[in-house]
């Protein structure tokens, strides 16, 4: 299934967990990365702390979407991520943004993610790699990117 997760950090070495995120994706059993976006240096949104540096990329993965979440929370895991309070500084978070078309609304799961399309540090990187999307059930990326004009999204390199 094609999949697309969000990668974003603000605590240490922000840039080089999400270039280190993006090679264990790639590393995973059964999937492969399609195609990955620029590094981007966002302000929080909702959040505090330093600035971001946000990523999307784009998998084909045999997982399915528990399996997927669990293991984007091992590589989380795996950069000391801790969730003292909700939209905390983090040292890694990989959300699952987009599984196939999927709607899944459990208590562990929500996809499409919620949020996504109101916040320019996902829909730039993700419109960077797939400009003709619909977002299943909001529309398409490219009547939302307006929208988040205002927000502080500034590709780096
Ligand atoms: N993630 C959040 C909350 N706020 N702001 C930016 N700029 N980038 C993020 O990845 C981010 C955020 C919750 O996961
Ligand atoms: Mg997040
Ligand atoms: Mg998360």
């Amino acid at each position: 299934m094609i999949a697309y997760v969000g990668i974003g950090a603000n605590l240490g070495d922000a840039q080089a967990s999400v270039l280190d995120a993006l090679r264990r994706l790639a590393l995973l059993d059964g999937t492969a990365v399609i195609e990955t976006s620029g590094l981007y240096r966002t302000a929080p949104v909702d959040s505090s702390g330093p600035d971001y540096i946000n990523a999307v990329a784009c998998i084909d993965t045999t997982f399915d979407p528990y399996q997927l979440l669990a293991v984007l929370q091992e590589i989380e895991q795996a950069h000391g991520r801790e969730r003292p309070y909700r939209n905390a500084p983090r040292t890694l978070d990989l959300d699952l943004l987009l599984y196939g078309e999927q709607h899944i609304a459990t208590e562990s799961l929500t996809v499409p993610h919620p949020r996504m399309h109101e916040r320019g540090f996902v829909l730039a990187p993700l419109a960077e790699i797939a400009p003709d999307l619909v977002i299943p059930g909001v529309g398409p990326i490219r009547d939302y990117l307006p929208l988040v004009a205002s927000q502080a999204v500034d590709k780096i390199g």
